[in-house]
C-alpha cells in the first residue's frame, strides 16, 4: 500500500484536508515526512499549471495521488444528482476537466460532494441520472487511462449514496469497471455495522482509501480500529493509496506526522 496526504489550495474554505497552502510549499513537506503521493483539492482544473506541478512532482520524487472534484459543489453548486439539466452537464464538464488534469500524472479523479443531495427529488430519477453520469465519466476517464473513484458519504453529507452496498451498486450500475469504490473510514465509521467486514465484501471494487480516523481525526488520533481496517485491506490484496484526508489536528505537521507514523505501524 502506498501513502498520500490531502493539500488543499482553497484557502477561503475549511475542510478535511491536512495541508492547506500552495503547493511549492506543501509539497516539499509532504516528501520530507515521507509520503508517496499527494491528493490535490483546486477550486477549478485550470487552477494550477500542469509543467509547475510535473516539475514539483518530480524535484521531490513523489507522485499525484488522486484529485479531487468536490469543489465543483461547494464553490460553484454543480451536482450530478441536481433536476436541473443544464446543472448537471456542467457538474459533468467540470469532472470532466479534472479528469483531463488528473490524466496528465495518471491519476484519478473523485467524486464524492459532487453526487448532491436529492432531498424532496424524486429518488428513482435522481439514481438514475447520476448512474448515467457516471457511466458517461468511467468512459471518458477511460479513454484516459485512469480510473473514477466513486465514494459513498455519511448520511451527515449525502443522501444519495450513503454505504459501501449501496457503492458498489450503483458502480455495478453504471457499468464501466475503471469506475472504482473510494472507502472513506471517517464515513463508513458511521454508516457500517463492521469496517472490516464491509471492506472484505468490497474486494475488487475499492481503488483509494481516505485514511482518516473518527470525527476526521488524523489516524491514530481517533477510535477506530484502523488495524482491522488495514488487515482487512491486505486480505483482499489491495494495493493503492491511504491518503490522509482528516483535519489538520492539533495543526497540519503534527497531522501528517501522526498519520505517517500509524501509516508505517499499520502498513508496512
Ligand atoms: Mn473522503
Amino acid at each position: 500500500m502506498k501513502s498520500s496526504v490531502t493539500i488543499s489550495t482553497v484557502k477561503s474554505l475549511k475542510g478535511a484536508w491536512i495541508f492547506q497552502d500552495d503547493i511549492s510549499i506543501c509539497i516539499p513537506k509532504a516528501k520530507k515526512i515521507g509520503f508517496d503521493g499527494v491528493e490535490l483539492f483546486t477550486a477549478s482544473a485550470d487552477e494550477i499549471d500542469a509543467k509547475f506541478l510535473q516539475k514539483l512532482l518530480s524535484d521531490n520524487q513523489i507522485v499525484l495521488s488522486a484529485v479531487a472534484t468536490g469543489a465543483g459543489k461547494v464553490l460553484h453548486n454543480l451536482t450530478l444528482t441536481s433536476p436541473d439539466k443544464t446543472v448537471r452537464a456542467k457538474a459533468i464538464e467540470f469532472i470532466k476537466r479534472m479528469i483531463d488534469f488528473g490524466a496528465i500524472f495518471n491519476a484519478p479523479a473523485k467524486i464524492g460532494s459532487m453526487q448532491g443531495n436529492i432531498g424532496k427529488n424524486n429518488r428513482e430519477d435522481a439514481l438514475a441520472g447520476l448512474t448515467e453520469c457516471l457511466n458517461e465519466l468511467g468512459r471518458y476517464a477511460r479513454q484516459r487511462n485512469v480510473d473514477l473513484l466513486f465514494e459513498p458519504l455519511s448520511h451527515l453529507s449525502t443522501d444519495v449514496i450513503n454505504t459501501v452496498a449501496d457503492g458498489i451498486e450503483i458502480i455495478k450500475k453504471a457499468g464501466e469497471d475503471n469506475i472504482k469504490l473510494l472507502a472513506d473510514l471517517f464515513h463508513m465509521d458511521i454508516e457500517e455495522m463492521d469496517i472490516a467486514e464491509s471492506i472484505k465484501k468490497a474486494a475488487g471494487f475499492i481503488g483509494y482509501v481516505d485514511f482518516v480516523d473518527s470525527d476526521r481525526k488524523p489516524a491514530g488520533m481517533g477510535h477506530i480500529d484502523l488495524k482491522s481496517a488495514v488487515d482487512a485491506l491486505k486480505s483482499i490484496g489491495y494495493d493503492g493509496f491511504l491518503s490522509a484526508e482528516a483535519s489538520p489536528w492539533p495543526d497540519s505537521q503534527t497531522a501528517a506526522e501522526q498519520t505517517m507514523k500509524t501509516f508505517k505501524l499499520l502498513c508496512t
